[in-house]
């Protein structure tokens, strides 16, 4: 971002109208601003164009992405000849507007790059990822010389390492980080003779998304993705390491300030207990987002588990928060709500009222939004805990 500002402060300003309806005391319409922006955030379509020769390992990065096994119901089928020429769209299980397209290898297409990218209507991706699991071939090249052509990101990806690391590893001198240097610089290099100087080529295992390459792919995509799409792939991101959790709870946090000013607004129902009304339907949106997109949902958890090997109930375990591993109703939030904002420490008031952009609002409104601010974050910070001793559990 080109500025110096606070992310946060950026964050206040992006409603337009807002501010100005809270001041000319216009609460239905700051409430409907507001609601209508969440509610585009949440949709925001994202399309990733999984693309490479026939056994490349296409159809097991688009499971492994998803948290799916690949023999799960919903799962695109691996290790099969493919049969067909058409993309085939795998919807996110927590995110359907994150959708991962199975491209047919060009090479079953047997079409030339510019007619297969047509074919498989290339306009609507965000970006393309060619996966190779050997030496990356003239097809691949020509593709990602197309792609570019058609003004559009695609990524080197080199897939099945965690093969080449055993076979490596039977050798009495072995060291990992020698071998994934000599398969990069042999991508590189190979690229570099098929017309592509200095390529970046990411070293995966679908296997194990969280070694290797794939988070520093993820942290080129959210360089290279418009600003208002990089939450959407935050967000379907499995938890491959802390850093991830925590850069989803960053993400939420900043949204926070909308949903503490929509409560604030007053548009809403009265929470027994605490002192503050609000709008019960947006927060259990808003708290189910955080529990989808830290995979503390059953569905997630039972996932994870049937990939890790690690018993369901061994990662129910760990989990603190009443919120996860559970159905979020309307009820259970309410109550769980109240229980926090009994005992959420003041640190967070002085958080909230540095957000407070608007002086001269009434003292309640001033107090709903504080309140609900400080709740939703005690609420997060649960969740976020949970989600990385959940990862300790799966992973470590
Ligand atoms: N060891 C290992 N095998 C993989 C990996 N990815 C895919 N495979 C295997 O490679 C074979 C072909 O994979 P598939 O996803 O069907 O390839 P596609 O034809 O490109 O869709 C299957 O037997 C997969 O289990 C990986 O990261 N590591
Ligand atoms: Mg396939």
């Amino acid at each position: 971002m080109a500025s110096s500002k606070d992310p946060d402060d950026l964050y206040m300003e992006d409603i337009p109208g807002v501010k100005e309806a809270l001041q000319n005391n216009d609460t239905a319409a700051a409430a409907a601003k507001i609601q209508e922006n969440l509610k585009q955030q949440h949709n925001i379509p994202l399309n990733i164009a999984i693309t490479g020769e026939s056994g490349a390992g296409k159809s097991t990065f688009v499971n492994a992405f998803r948290g799916l096994c690949d023999d799960e119901e919903g799962a695109a089928p691996t290790g099969v000849t493919e049969t067909t020429s058409e993309a085939t769209p795998y919807p996110h299980p927590n995110y359907p507007n994150v959708m991962l397209w199975d491209l047919p290898g060009i090479g079953t297409t047997k079409f030339p790059a510019k007619k297969y990218l047509k074919l498989v209507g290339f306009e609507k991706f965000d970006f393309f990822i060619i996966i190779s699991a050997t030496r990356f071939m003239e097809n691949d090249v020509k593709l990602a010389q197309e792609i570019q052509k058609m003004k559009k990101k695609f990524y080197f990806v080199h897939s099945k390492v965690d093969n080449d690391i055993q076979a490596e590893r039977r050798k009495r001198d072995f060291s990992a980080e020698r071998t994934l240097k000599v398969i990069r610089d042999d991508c590189v290099q190979r690229l570099g003779g098929l017309g592509f100087e200095s390529p970046q080529v990411f070293l995966v295992s679908s296997f194990e998304l969280h070694l290797y390459d794939f988070n520093l792919l993820h942290q080129t995509l959210d360089r290279d993705l418009p600003s208002k799409k990089r939450d959407a792939l935050l967000f379907v991101m499995p938890n491959i390491n802390p850093e991830i959790i925590r850069k989803k709870k960053e993400a939420f946090k900043r949204r926070l300030y909308w949903l503490a000013t929509l409560s604030a607004a007053g548009a809403a129902v009265p929470v027994p207990g605490l002192s503050i009304a609000v709008d019960v339907a947006v927060l259990v949106g808003a708290v189910t987002d955080y529990v989808f997109a830290f995979g503390l949902d059953i569905p997630s958890l039972k996932r994870l588990s049937d990939r890790t090997g690690v018993p369901y109930a061994d990662l129910c375990a760990v989990i603190f928060s009443p919120l996860a591993a559970a159905e979020i109703t309307t009820e259970l939030l309410l109550k769980v709500m109240t229980q926090v904002g009994r005992t959420a420490t003041l640190m967070a008031a002085e958080e909230a009222s540095r957000f407070i952009p608007f002086i001269g609002i009434p003292v309640a409104m001033v107090l709903s939004f504080i309140t609900t601010y400080k709740v939703l974050n005690a609420i997060l910070s649960e969740l976020a805990e949970d989600a990385e001793k959940v990862f300790e559990k799966a992973l470590v």
